[in-house]
């Protein structure tokens, strides 16, 4: 009876309103512009001055996920003729050369889902009031490489050819510089070393400032190498491995150190022989975030530089998802501002790894961390292009 009720006095409603508000409100899609398309007057479209822009365009929750909605370029086709760029993202979906806990092959679709809210269009800098992605750069996401995850020879060997083919186009901007630059999202740390190589070949040996918990300069002696050549490359040795081959200079520095050492002597030993300086995680309560950035600006010099992050080298409490976490670490503001404060130097190379999102909270406290970092490095390679070693002979 009352259900009846119900329906004559709805059906009463709809014979007193006029037609036109009973009809569902219309909704209109509109055709969604990719963000950060050519527009014809630039090489992005800006949000201030844009009448014609309409809101939707700025949408970061459609199409499918790059890494700060940037555009997707197939940087791997055998093609010759693609979109040039000056700034690639590539992932490195590699974990099975790890000592702690896996998943970070997952790293590189994590560290992407935590920068959907960056984007382009709204990017503005509260600190710097500068957009890093409007300036002269053509930045781009080119997906994840192919890596087996059966064999970390062949996966790294893949990973080697994604970096010749990707730093080997040409550049989008040479006038400015003639080889595109790389940030990888790791996946576990060894894949820092092929990077390593790929920057080798245009730019020479590099100051490598690497932001960890852990020195990852253990001798393959003492991490694995004892029981197969094959299982002493990992994630813990890999810049023991990069120092044997001549691919750092002896003015590199890691910052963030607090995980023990494996013996006494010989790992700290080893470590400054392989070319690093220590900034450990409680040199920031003596010195401060500017006297961390003045430590690392001052080691580094002018050489060119290539910056890691393990975001091991935050606390858990701002980093869990993560293989070896390791407590008594940095925050994310001070990770954050010690990085923006690198501005100037000469930064080749970059990338931010060891990942796991399977570890990280509902919060995705992590990868929200990981891909300001990974922004963070994309606007220090903005404000400072470096031509490479080729240019550079051409000029003298
Ligand atoms: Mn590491």
């Amino acid at each position: 009876m009352l259900s009846f009720l119900r329906l004559t006095s709805f059906s009463l409603l709809l014979l007193i309103l006029p037609s036109s508000l009973v009809v569902a409100r219309e909704i209109v899609f509109p055709p969604v512009v990719p963000l950060q398309a050519n527009n014809g007057r630039g090489q992005y479209r800006s949000s201030v001055n844009d009448e014609k822009q309409s809101f939707l365009d700025l949408d970061k929750f459609a199409g499918l996920t790059t890494f700060s909605n940037l555009p997707w370029v197939h940087c791997l086709s055998d093609e010759k003729d693609i979109e040039g760029y000056d700034i690639a993202f590539v992932g490195a979906p590699f974990d099975t050369a790890t000592t702690g806990r896996p998943g970070t092959r997952y790293g590189p679709t994590g560290i992407r889902l935590g920068s959907r809210r960056i984007g382009a269009p709204m990017d503005w800098s509260p600190y710097t009031h500068k957009n890093e992605f409007l300036q002269w750069a053509r930045i781009v996401d080119c997906g994840d490489v192919p890596m087996t995850f059966l064999d970390n020879t062949v996966a790294l060997k893949q990973l080697e050819t994604a970096h010749k083919v990707i730093s080997g186009r040409p550049a989008n901007a040479t006038e400015i510089s003639t080889v595109p630059r790389v940030i990888t999202l790791g996946g576990d740390h060894t894949t820092t070393l092929v990077a390593l190589r790929s920057t080798f070949d245009h730019w020479g040996p590099v100051s490598v400032i690497h932001f960890d918990s852990h020195i990852d300069t253990w001798d393959p002696k003492v991490l694995g190498g004892g029981l197969s050549d094959y299982a002493g490359l990992n994630h813990g040795t890999f810049l023991h491995i990069a120092h044997e081959e001549g691919l750092i200079l002896n003015s590199s520095a890691h910052a963030g150190i607090r995980a023990p050492a494996v013996n006494k002597k010989h790992d700290w030993k080893n470590d400054r022989r392989c070319g690093f300086e220590i900034i450990t995680a409680r040199d920031i309560d003596k010195v401060g975030v500017s006297g961390v950035i003045e430590k690392l600006k001052a080691r580094v010099g002018d050489t060119n530089v290539y910056i890691s992050v393990d975001i091991d080298v935050l606390d858990p409490a701002y980093a869990p998802g993560t293989g070896t976490a390791e407590v008594g670490g940095w925050t994310t503001r001070e990770l954050l501002s010690i990085l923006d404060g690198l501005e100037g130097l000469k930064v080749v190379g970059a990338d931010v790894v060891e990942v796991a999102p399977i570890y990280d909270n509902a919060g995705e406290t992590t990868v929200l961390a990981a891909a300001e970092v990974a922004h963070s490095l994309m606007g220090l390679m903005v404000e400072t292009p470096v031509k490479p070693l080729k240019e550079n002979k051409k000029e003298d």
